[in-house]
């Protein structure tokens, strides 16, 4: 069946025009005006712009004792709500276990995704092993980015050792790392000194993970990342520190990435100080909460490019979960939601307020993604060809955000009681209409796994020691031009 969407104007990452969009077969197969088809969605008054693409999930998570709450069908309804029509989220392999293995097991979780996803590849432990099965990851299951802990000491935690060689084997095999960049040692020293001295509650979380402790594992990932030829992406940059550096990576011709989550663009520490113990856990994630100086360098960031991502790290525990932290702070599950709410909240707060424009907001919430995970035209465009992934956004439509309506598992929401004006009228998810006027329509197991391959470019870059110290412009003809 053919669908047309009519009456809209196209909002890409960077032209504004009105024209039709005409659908068949979960592509876009034509673009312009008077277009007609078997349905027709109206879409006077909106926006017609690529679904978007949030970088960073965890659903169905095994962590900290417990599994995140919001498994693939609640989290990529969701999504889908909130006009994200792809996730990706992350194969998380304890250590020691096999990596295709971990990857066997989030594949059986991922049948009952409503829409399309791919997954990132943790390295928690390294061996020949792990080396070997990195190029199967890559060439055979078609996924180009390997994630890193730098915290979560005695868990998820890789050293500078391991690090560096999960780098230089990305390097070969032409992946892009990622790193969650917080100096593990220095927060497990900061948080046994402050259970030691009786501050057990939730505010002592955000003491235990000063701005300090992610400024200085920003710098040594990309230090890191320049030793062993490859680009790196910064996941959940939350602080002027962390941004400074990947600010000043760039400024010498890096190819480094920033993840702000509209968590901390929008919400601020004071959630954790002289509140409720339920509402500080709630809103426990790492890393926590900031002040208002770093907020606003996270926006000057996605204005000015130096950050190029907006995503989410939904990671949703129950009150009744975040309340294992009873008496230990360092026991409440990590992580908040935000997939339903990620593109309504940074309309409201940056599109509505004038901090950055329509264009930037397709870029960072759909295109850069979709750019430099490799995927893109295929997803974050509006082009004939492309998978008919797409949001009718209504600049009009207003809520109140509640726990009460959302889609997502949990029984809170860090976002209660904000007004959002800007939301899905239709989104659209390969073709199929998936919400419709806030209606769930959406069809469980319809969502796809996204292969994603490897950066050809990469592939030629420099892989071991001896050649990292090669001359820089070397080095730096190997790394894929993503455009952003
Ligand atoms: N941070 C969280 O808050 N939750 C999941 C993992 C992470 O790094
Ligand atoms: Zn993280
Ligand atoms: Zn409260
Ligand atoms: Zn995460």
């Amino acid at each position: 069946m053919s669908t047309v969407i009519k009456g809209g104007t196209i909002v890409t990452a960077d032209l504004t025009y009105r024209a039709d969009v005409k659908i068949e077969g979960g592509r876009i197969v034509g673009i312009g005006p008077n277009l007609s088809a078997a349905e027709t969605l109206d879409a006077t008054g909106c926006y017609v712009m690529p679904g978007g693409i949030d970088p960073h999930t965890h659903l169905e998570m095994p962590f900290m004792g417990t599994y995140s709450s919001d498994d693939f069908e609640s989290g990529t309804r969701a999504a889908l709500a909130g006009g994200t029509t792809m996730v990706v989220d992350f194969a998380l392999p304890s250590p020691g276990q096999s990596l295709l293995e971990a990857l066997t097991m989030w594949d059986n979780k991922s049948t009952r995704a409503n829409c399309d996803y791919s997954f990132h590849m943790a390295i928690t432990w390294w061996s020949e092993q792990v080396f070997n099965e990195m190029e199967s990851v890559v060439k055979e299951k078609g996924i180009n980015t390997f994630k890193h802990f730098m915290a979560y000491k005695g868990a998820l935690m890789v050293d500078d050792d391991e690090m560096f060689s999960s780098f230089q084997r990305c390097a070969a095999l032409g992946a892009l790392p990622l790193v969650h960049a917080e100096n593990g040692d220095v927060v497990a020293q900061l948080q046994a000194k402050l259970l030691a001295e009786g501050n057990s509650g939730p505010e002592a979380h955000a003491y235990s993970r000063p701005a300090e402790v992610e400024g200085e594992a920003t710098n040594r990932a990309i230090m890191i990342a320049d030793m062993a030829g490859c680009p790196v992406y910064i996941v959940h940059t939350s602080c002027e520190q962390s941004h400074e550096a990947i600010r000043r990576a760039r400024a010498k011709g890096m190819r480094v990435f920033g993840e702000p989550l509209i968590q901390h663009l929008t919400l601020d520490e004071t959630e954790y100080f002289d509140k409720d113990w339920d509402h500080a856990a709630r809103r426990v994630m790492s890393p926590p909460f900031r002040n208002k100086l770093h907020q606003d360098s996270l926006w000057a960031g996605l204005a000015s490019g130096s950050l190029q991502v907006v995503a989410t790290d939904h990671c949703a525990f129950t009150t009744e979960q975040k309340r294992f932290g009873v008496g230990d702070f360092t026991r409440i599950p990590n992580g908040t939601g935000g997939l339903e709410d990620r593109m309504p909240m940074l309309w409201t707060h940056g599109v509505a307020t004038g901090r950055i424009t329509m264009n930037e907001f397709v870029a960072v919430t759909s295109t850069n993604i979709a750019k430099i995970l490799n995927i893109y035209p295929k997803k974050g465009a509006i082009l004939v060809g492309a998978d008919a992934d797409i949001v009718v956004w209504d600049p009009k439509r207003s809520k109140t955000i509640s726990a009460k309506t959302q889609q997502s598992a949990i029984d809170y929401n860090v976002f209660e009681g904000k007004t959002v004006t800007g939301l899905p009228r239709f989104t659209l998810s390969r073709g199929v209409v998936s919400i419709e006027e806030g209606s769930v329509k959406t069809q469980e197991g319809h969502g796809e796994f996204v292969r994603r391959d490897p950066f050809p470019a990469v592939s030629t870059a420099l892989s071991t020691w001896k050649e990292v110290t090669a001359p820089r412009a070397v080095q730096r003809s190997g790394i894929p031009a993503s455009g952003v």
